[in-house]
């Protein structure tokens, strides 16, 4: 479809407003039949404006759908990638206010911090891991927009790709010596397990996530700032959260993160 002025301020207005409200809506297709990745793009960077307009700020960046187990899970068959804001970030051990989410999952993912400023549609995960100050283990909490998580691909990167809270933790590790593709990742709710993976399932390698966030902002005439946190993605399926759940994802030679919803 042709995106108009009106509409990209009028589904930008509806995916804020159901975030504001707590409640869901139907994804964006459903109304706009022919909304394309592009357009999709362009109501998460109008969301994104308007947050900064509104006084947040940009925490960095993220890989979303970047495992198989997400693709198969969501019935999407490519990444999307979006944006982490400052007042979704989540200390340590901290507390998510369940009632402040529609629905919220908990995704086990492996943060990175960079040193320096990556570009280019050719960005490698050779560059990637030059590039990397340190890694963290991670979690993000998913919190879709639309009814039961039922999405596409232009209506879940207008949504800003799910993002609802992201937590670091661990103690940040540099990358040297480390292969992070066999890094084990095991997250448990409530002291069970309820996913585990290694790196490689992230794009067959976690810093493959960050060289494809690099290709599609290369797209958009933009580059990776350096000192950019970015999320690589979920290793697992997202795990449904109840109020009172206790999160925790140990991530091998990377220490352990937790959250729990209150
Ligand atoms: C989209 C966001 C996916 C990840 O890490 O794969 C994502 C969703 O599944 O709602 O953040
Ligand atoms: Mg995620």
């Amino acid at each position: 479809m042709t995106l108009s002025a009106t509409d990209l301020a009028n589904l930008t207005d509806l995916v804020q407003h159901a975030a504001d409200v707590v409640a869901d809506i139907v994804k964006l297709t459903d109304t706009h039949a022919g909304l394309t990745v592009a357009e999709g793009y362009e109501i998460q960077d109008e969301l994104i404006r308007r947050r900064i307009a509104a006084g947040d700020r940009i925490a960095g960046y993220k890989g979303g759908l970047t495992s198989k187990a997400k693709m198969q899970q969501m019935g999407v068959n490519v990444p999307a990638f979006g944006v982490l804001m400052n007042d979704t970030i989540v200390v340590d051990g901290g507390a998510v206010d369940f009632a402040s989410l529609i629905h919220p999952k908990v995704e086990p993912e492996i943060a990175f911090v960079t040193s320096r400023e990556l570009s280019g549609l050719d960005c490698t995960i050779e560059q990637v891991l030059a590039a990397t100050d340190f890694v963290m283990p991670a979690m993000e909490v998913i919190d879709s927009r639309f009814r039961d998580f039922k999405f596409d691909l232009p209506s879940v990167i207008a949504d800003n790709t799910s993002a609802a809270r992201y937590v670091v933790g661990g103690a940040p590790r540099k990358v040297d010596g480390l292969d992070l593709r066999l890094l084990g990742v095991v997250m448990e709710r409530n002291g069970e397990l309820v996913g585990n993976a290694s790196g490689a399932a992230i794009l067959g390698h976690p810093a493959a996530a960050v060289a494809a966030l690099v290709h599609h902002l290369a797209g958009q005439g933009k580059a990776l700032p350096a000192g950019s946190l970015v999320g690589a993605g979920a290793a697992t399926e997202a795990v449904m959260a109840n109020k009172g759940d206790h999160f925790t994802n140990r991530i091998q030679h990377l220490g352990t993160v937790s959250l729990r919803f209150q």
